[in-house]
């Protein structure tokens, strides 16, 4: 008796040698989201623990935890701060509460495509934003692209600001977007996204704004009927780390590391693409209003004053900077 499972064991110890796939790499990065493993930023992910693997020969990779099981956004952020987590993406809105130079962002219009967007971020004004995450214990990466955001609603085509009136709306918790939401005239509350389905399924709103991609990949289409082509703003998804953790890294880990970053970022981008068309069509029950231009015109003039509230948070130099490159 007892050598069966001397045995037992030291066959699991032979299969555990004999796949080094399998082996725990020495630096496991914890990574976390608020989005459901079919979105294109999970998917990024797991191309970026792919390339990690490969070129370290399994010495780094990472872990990840979809849909808000390690906390909403703004927990998510706290998370990196507190080394309890590793890596995120995460909308730019709720970041700003951590480093205000994010609410410069949030001017709604800003950027006019995907383009404009991936020239600024990844030029010199949106790579000094990211550093200054560096005082607050972050390290910004890259950014990835969540999308442009559309308005979405229970029961209502809405066409003009009017249509809005007073309809309790679900924004991102930044004080820029309830003030934009409440200049066109809806009665908008903050809320964090992983208690949105259940509070738009339960009524607490009849309306929230996003991508139609990350809509589709949340089945907000069993609980919203109209989406409203309003491409309000544009939404990124930074790429956040700790620093404790990247100094894990030996200097060719690291470097290894930044490349595939910069590939993930490639990759994310080009899958996001593509998603909000390959959503659209997948959703027949859904039906899509498309705004005229003078239609959008009227929300755009609503919106106008907020500009001069950034530039109290995020600083006016840097909104001047950013109006300019736009
Ligand atoms: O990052 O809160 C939101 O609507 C965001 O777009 C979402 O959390 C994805």
């Amino acid at each position: 008796h007892g050598s069966a499972p001397a045995i037992l064991s030291a066959a699991l110890l032979c299969t555990t040698i004999a796949t080094p796939a399998l082996a725990q790499p020495d630096v496991l990065f914890r990574a976390a989201h608020s989005t459901a493993t079919t979105s294109t930023g999970h998917q990024a992910l797991e191309f970026l623990d792919k390339e990690l693997r490969e070129k370290t020969e399994g010495r780094v990779g990472l872990e990840i935890f979809p849909s808000s099981q390690l906390g909403g956004e703004r927990e998510s952020v706290e998370n990196i701060q507190f080394g309890n987590v590793d890596l995120i993406f995460v909308s730019s809105a709720p970041v700003a509460s951590f480093a205000p130079a994010f609410f410069a962002f949030d001017i709604p219009f800003l950027f006019d495509n995907r383009e404009q967007a991936y020239e600024v971020l990844d030029g010199e004004i949106g790579q000094e934003i990211l550093a200054g995450l560096e005082s607050s214990g972050i390290v910004g990466l890259a950014y990835w692209e969540n999308g442009f955001r559309q308005l979405t609603t229970a029961n209502k085509e809405v066409r003009s600001p009017e249509d809005l009136a007073g309809m309790k709306m679900r924004t991102m918790e930044n004080e820029v977007h309830i003030a934009a939401w409440r200049e066109i005239g809806a009665n908008p509350a903050p809320l964090a996204f992983n208690e949105l389905f259940t509070a738009l399924q339960q009524g607490t709103f009849d309306a929230q704004e996003g991508p139609i991609n990350l809509f589709y990949d949340m089945k907000f289409n069993e609980v919203q009927k109209y989406i409203v082509k309003t491409n309000h703003i544009y939404s990124p998804w930074p790429l956040l780390a700790n620093p404790e953790k990247l100094a894990a890294l030996s200097d060719e880990d690291r470097a290894i590391f930044d490349q595939a970053v910069i590939d993930a970022t490639a990759h994310q981008r080009q899958l996001a693409a593509e998603a909000d068309t390959k959503a659209e069509a997948a959703m027949t029950e859904v039906t899509f209003v498309d705004l005229e231009p003078a239609q959008k015109e009227a929300f755009a003039a609503k919106v106008a004053p907020i500009v001069d509230l950034v530039r109290e948070k995020a600083g006016a130099d840097l909104v001047d900077r950013l109006l300019t490159a736009t």
